[in-house]
């Protein structure tokens, strides 16, 4: 971040001393550490290009934080700084800025390394739509329109084999042939949506294990990066759970024989999800917990490679090759999982 634009931010802010550390996680925003005389933050930019219309997600952490702070006075939710006006996003040189206490004495990982942290996560993750049970869906803004639809999803990717790279595309083309011969995942997920009692509810939607921070005990303490809570289906927080806890590496890996299923972690996800869940959740729900993995990994696996073809748009890469790694990390793991007898 040029200097001049980062005194502009710290002097709205009213820190002092600040030193400013990059941290190099998440795809979409920009995020650094500050460390100031006044305490220490984190200050995220927020991908406009993504996020068209930011301040749809102030306005939702705001409603909810009302609420939450109404009947769940105890519950840590993590709302940004207000500003002037009480908004809490700053806006400067058209790009949106936002900040939040940091929380000192706790933790994340990148990766799940026992069934304690899984656990902890889901339960992490199902308090958080436990508690807003009763909170109006339709109150929320849609951040992301459409963000978690398998079924645009696939059709973007179709459109994305028409207009795309078309070196990457004929080069792909097993890869291709493989993403459609799981298409009946589709077809299992429109039907679902269509369920009157698959249900609509607040939804996280990027319940990867980074977004849960943990005490030094690893106990879970709250859910961070909310830009995404939106009316949605315990579908996509389970399914990116069990996407992201049940292997011992991540999307990153490019060497997939690393990439093996802990069974052990289903087990935990689904303990811990059920804490609070398990008495919300419709039977029909629950006899898709195993699919929503299935879904999500699916659905990842197609961003990936959709964003591959149309020249790495989306999502940020350190090397030319990186979403197509990610695309066949994401296929790899999903074949190991349906090769499990739950999901045959
Ligand atoms: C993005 O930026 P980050 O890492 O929180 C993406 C998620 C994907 C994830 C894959 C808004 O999340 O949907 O699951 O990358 N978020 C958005 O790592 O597209
Ligand atoms: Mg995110």
């Amino acid at each position: 971040m040029e200097e001049k634009l980062f005194t502009k931010i710290c002097s709205n802010y009213g820190w002092t001393n600040p030193e400013l550390h990059i941290i190099q996680s998440g795809l979409i925003n920009k995020t650094w550490k500050v460390v100031a005389t006044e305490g220490d933050f984190i200050l995220q930019e927020i991908n406009a290009t993504v996020f068209k219309n930011p301040l749809a997600i102030d306005e939702n952490l705001q409603s909810l934080a009302k609420y939450s702070t109404q009947f769940f006075p105890d519950y840590l939710f993590i709302s940004p700084i207000k500003l002037k006006e009480s908004k809490s996003v700053y806006i400067i040189d058209n790009q949106y800025y936002r900040s939040f206490s940091y929380i000192n004495k706790t933790q994340s990982f990148l990766t799940v390394h026992s069934v304690e942290i899984a656990f902890e996560a889901a339960k992490q993750f199902g308090q958080f739509t436990f508690l807003l049970k009763d909170f109006n869906v339709n109150q929320l803004h849609i951040t992301i329109p459409d963000f978690h639809n398998l079924t645009l999803r696939y059709a973007q990717f179709k459109v994305a084999l028409h207009n795309g790279n078309a070196t990457r595309i004929q080069a792909n083309a097993a890869l291709i042939d493989e993403i459609e011969s799981f298409s009946s995942i589709c077809q299992r997920y429109e039907l679902f949506i269509e369920h009157p009692d698959a249900k609509k509810r607040v939804i996280h939607h990027d319940t990867k294990i980074s977004n849960v921070l943990f005490d030094e005990n690893n106990k879970g303490v709250c859910v961070i990066d909310l830009d995404t809570v939106m009316p949605g289906y315990f579908l996509s927080d389970v399914g990116d759970m069990i996407r992201t806890y049940i292997t011992p590496v991540s999307e990153e890996e490019s060497d997939f024989s690393k990439i093996v299923i802990q069974q052990d972690f289903l087990q935990a996800i689904k303990k811990g999800y059920y804490h609070y869940m398990g008495n919300e959740l419709t039977e029909f729900e629950k006899q898709h917990f195993f699919f929503a993995g299935e879904m999500m990994i699916y659905m990842q696996a197609i961003r990936f490679l959709t964003d591959y073809f149309n020249y790495d748009k989306y999502y940020k890469i350190n090397y030319t090759e990186q979403n197509l790694v990610r695309a066949k990390n994401q296929m790899y793991l999903l074949k190991a999982l349906k090769a499990l007898p739950d999901f045959a």
